[in-house]
């Protein structure tokens, strides 16, 4: 059926995996011509507008007349029915620098709410997939959240925006986080880390200011793994643009931490 979940995400990884394909072959010369968008950080390369017009391309065969959401290309959400959400590359920086952790996002959501999403690593080969209501999968294996109940041993996951004094707001949360849990990574690709927190990679994963298309795939799997998952809007108290994704056993914990150490006020 065209809009089960689970044919769905059949089309996610077929379309996310050719961007992918191109996003490897191309990194030499997509990172030669760099340009920057919100502030000299935020960089995007030709690779970045390639891999988006190619899903977008993609799309439009395999499901013609459903609009895409994408980081480079903008968009606006279906009224009715489906829209695809894109991340040509998430972790662009980490691309830029030849870090190998960065990846393709696409997301299928109904209403705003992800139904099937896929998130492929060009340089692993790793293919992350969900489909609502039918698990999380890391190449076809299911995935299950961490069992951790002791926020003094997670291992947390953190982002920081690109405007430097928003960066600095949150340094203050990273520094008050820091003796509260076992430790902190900053891998630079939010559709990844919440397919951490889905792995038990990482016990939670917090940050502000994600575009739609870093967390509507990586959101998915986090939820069908188990994680608590809050979406921008969802946590007032964490402020009004975060991501949350935890382990059950540590989430209240972890969101009341996060409220001590001026997470909400970034
Ligand atoms: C990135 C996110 C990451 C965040 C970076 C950046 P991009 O997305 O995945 O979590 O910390 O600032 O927003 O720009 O590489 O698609």
């Amino acid at each position: 059926m065209r809009s089960d979940p689970r044919s769905l995400v059949d089309v996610a990884v077929q379309v996310a995996g050719q961007a992918a394909d191109l996003v490897k072959s191309t990194r030499e010369s997509a990172v030669a011509r760099i340009d920057t968008k919100s502030s000299i950080t935020d960089v995007v390369t030709a690779a970045d507008r390639e891999a988006e017009r190619l899903v977008r391309a993609l799309l439009a065969q395999l499901r013609p007349g459903e609009p895409v959401i994408g980081e480079e290309e903008g968009g606006t959400a279906a009224v009715e029915g489906l829209t695809w959400v894109v991340d040509p590359i998430d972790g662009t920086v980490n691309y830029l620098y030849d870090i190998p952790h960065y990846a393709v996002s696409v997301a299928a959501q109904l209403d705003g709410e992800s139904v099937a999403g896929a998130v492929v690593e060009p340089v692993s080969g790793r293919v992350w997939t969900a489909a609502r209501g039918h698990g999380a999968y890391l190449d076809g294996r299911p995935l299950r959240v961490s069992s951790e109940t002791r926020l003094e041993v997670a291992l947390l996951g953190y982002g920081f925006a690109y405007r430097a004094e928003r960066r600095q707001r949150q340094a203050r949360t990273w520094a008050g986080m820091a003796t509260r849990v076992r430790d902190m990574r900053r891998a630079g690709a939010a559709s990844l880390d919440l397919c951490a927190v889905a792995a038990g990679r990482l016990d939670a994963y917090a940050e502000h200011a994600l575009g739609r298309w870093d967390w509507a795939a990586g959101a998915l799997l986090a939820r069908e793994a188990g994680a608590v998952v809050l979406l921008p809007g969802e946590a007032p108290e964490l402020g009004a643009d975060a991501t949350l994704a935890a382990a059950p056993g540590i989430a209240d914990a972890l969101r009341a931490a996060l409220v001590e150490c001026g997470f909400g006020e970034v």
